[in-house]
């Protein structure tokens, strides 16, 4: 059912109804799935449909955005002379913040996580799903909660990821510009987070963190 809105078209929108307790049981396990994703370094090089990689994307690209604006924009490498050169463009500028810009807190923050300046994931994954943000559109109009909106849909890409059986990292080389003269990015596209895909290596290691319980992050106000 269509009709216009101050002359603006609207869609009849319906969802399913559960019962409580159907809706209880959706809802813790849709938890216990999702805490089953995990960061992932050790990305092997197995192959992944390329198929699979587009639907992730087409997931993420039903996040909320800003005055429906979609400011985002997903570049897939799976060219391994392109992944070569981000490796060692990402690896330049991880050796100089390991060594010289990152301070010492930072440092001890991230020892239980087992980061060095070595990214090989970037070169095993089979695709790095760089996602860039754009603040304004290619003919000069504007876009609104930009960051907001791009973390939104990364959010639903790794959500997509792990639904597919697959892992990522979301990997924040510092600073990112390479990437946009790496992939050929017009000026308006600021890359926001470069994500490896793919499956994990046979023996897998991840750090043995505890996420915060309820009581730390929940506030209620009945
Ligand atoms: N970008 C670096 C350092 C790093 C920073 C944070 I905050 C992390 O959670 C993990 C790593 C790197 O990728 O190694």
């Amino acid at each position: 059912m269509k009709k216009l809105i101050d002359g603006h078209p609207f869609v009849s929108y319906k969802r399913e109804r559960y019962s409580a307790e159907e809706m209880f049981k959706r809802s813790a396990g849709f938890y216990h799935w999702l805490d089953k994703r995990r960061s992932v370094r050790t990305i092997s090089d197995e192959p992944v449909a390329a198929s699979v990689i587009k639907n992730i994307v087409l997931s993420a690209s039903t996040a909320p955005s800003g005055a429906h604006k979609q400011p985002w924009i997903f570049c897939v490498v799976s060219n391994p002379d392109l992944k070569h050169k981000i490796r060692l463009a990402a690896e330049k500028e991880e050796k100089e913040s390991y060594e010289n810009r990152m301070s010492k807190e930072w440092l001890e923050a991230l020892a239980p996580l087992g980061t060095d300046m070595n990214k090989p994931f970037l070169e095993t994954a089979p695709y790095l799903i760089v996602v860039f943000k754009k603040s304004t559109n290619n003919d000069g109009s504007k876009n609104y909660y930009v960051n907001e909106s791009v973390g939104l849909a990364s959010g639903m890409l790794l959500a997509a990821i792990h639904d597919a059986g697959l892992v990522a990292l979301t990997h924040t080389p510092s600073p990112m510009n390479f990437l946009s003269k790496l992939l050929n990015r017009p000026e308006n596209e600021r890359p926001f987070l470069l994500i490896p895909v793919g499956h994990p290596q046979e023996e897998t290691y991840v750090p043995d963190l505890v996420r915060k319980p309820l009581e730390e992050i929940y506030v209620a106000y009945h």
